[in-house]
């Protein structure tokens, strides 16, 4: 165990690192808690992606046309690829993949407040893709430029692929917007109910926020929570104007001096009640994804002795070399 001077010496250097904006790598010397940070966000992340699916899952049988459900099926095919990056990324801070699952069935591990909310209607997609998938770009494009190299590495495909979600949903709007009275009526519910839970996605209030200012430090984080909501609603208040929907806020309103758009409060109270568990969707959530990975046993069973057999038949050639 390093001697506390010691230890104090390799945290400058690391720091100093951080400040010259190089990448820190797998095998790097890192702090305890950064490699925790670490771990506790990019799982809370890979998890966020993989129950993720499960209220767009909920449309696949039930969209509209055939081009729609298409383009439905690869997106949620996305997601699940985006949470195998993210697992990866966390197994390369020495996290164990089973104890990271153990921890979201158990209902321990956190995950986004934003998927414990139900898909009602068709509409809901377009929301979903437009908002959550706008929300989440706005938060990973900086994540891109997080200090740890493997989870900003994997950000960047991330986000090329988050980016045909979020117009994907937004086509979907647009063509509701644009359609008979019901379906206009439909798109402007969805957007009443995920407008809030999609600012909450953003996470508490800075002054909240228990770990902002030490992501921000060490780069995890580049932007603080109140920040990236700020951009999120810039952006997304004209183009709900654009399709002709009305953002429920009624203290949304730009400022010309701030040249931002000014917004109501959120309530927090409904934020951590979801975070805590008692959202209208955790426990159908958890069950599902329980569900998935108890029938899920027989492909890890597969997939491992197919690698045993290869293995095996690779070291059988390597003897046969030999002799
Ligand atoms: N929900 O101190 P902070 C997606 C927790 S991916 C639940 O501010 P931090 C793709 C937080 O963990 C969406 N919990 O924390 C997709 C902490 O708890 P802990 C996910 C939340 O880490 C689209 C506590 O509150 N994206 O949508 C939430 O500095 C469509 C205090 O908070 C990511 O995970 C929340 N909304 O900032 C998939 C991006 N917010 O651990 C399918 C990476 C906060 O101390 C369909 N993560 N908490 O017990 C991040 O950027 C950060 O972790 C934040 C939170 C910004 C989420």
């Amino acid at each position: 165990m390093k001697a506390p001077a010691d230890y104090a010496h390799l945290e400058d250097q690391f720091q100093a690192r951080i400040d010259a904006e190089e990448k820190i790598e797998p095998k790097d010397w890192m702090p305890d808690k950064y490699r925790k940070t670490l771990i506790r966000q990019i799982s809370q992340h890979a998890h966020s992606e993989i129950v993720g699916m499960l209220p767009e899952g909920n449309w696949v049988t039930r969209a509209p046309s055939l081009r729609r459900k298409v383009a439905l099926l690869a997106k949620v095919q996305d997601e699940a690829g985006h949470g195998l990056y993210l697992y990866g990324a966390a197994e390369t801070l020495g996290a164990e993949r089973d104890d990271l699952l153990d921890e979201l069935h158990t209902g321990n591990a956190k995950y986004s407040s934003i998927f414990n909310y139900p898909t009602l209607s068709w509409a809901d997609i377009g929301a979903i893709g437009w908002l959550v998938d706008g929300a989440a770009i706005m938060n990973q494009v900086p994540l891109c430029r997080c200090s740890y190299g493997p989870y900003a590495r994997a950000m960047v495909r991330v986000c090329k692929e988050e980016s045909f979600h979020q117009r994907q949903g937004y086509e979907i709007m647009l063509t509701l917007a644009r359609g008979t009275e019901a379906q206009k009526k439909m798109a402007q519910d969805a957007l009443n109910r995920w407008w809030w839970p999609s600012l909450m996605m953003f996470g508490p209030n800075d002054a909240e926020s228990k770990h902002t200012a030490q992501s921000m430090a060490w780069k995890i984080k580049r932007f603080t929570n109140d920040e990236l909501r700020q951009r999120f609603v810039d952006i997304t208040a004209p183009q709900a104007e654009f399709i002709g929907l009305t953002i429920p806020d009624e203290h949304l309103k730009y400022n010309e001096e701030t040249g931002h758009y000014d917004f109501g409060p959120i309530n927090w109270d409904e934020f951590w009640q979801v975070v805590s568990g008692e959202g209208p969707c955790n426990r159908q959530r958890l069950k599902a994804r329980r569900r998935a990975h108890e029938e899920g046993q027989w492909v890890r069973d597969a997939a491992l002795a197919h690698a045993e057999k290869r293995r095996q038949r690779q070291a059988a050639k390597k003897d046969q070399k030999v002799a």
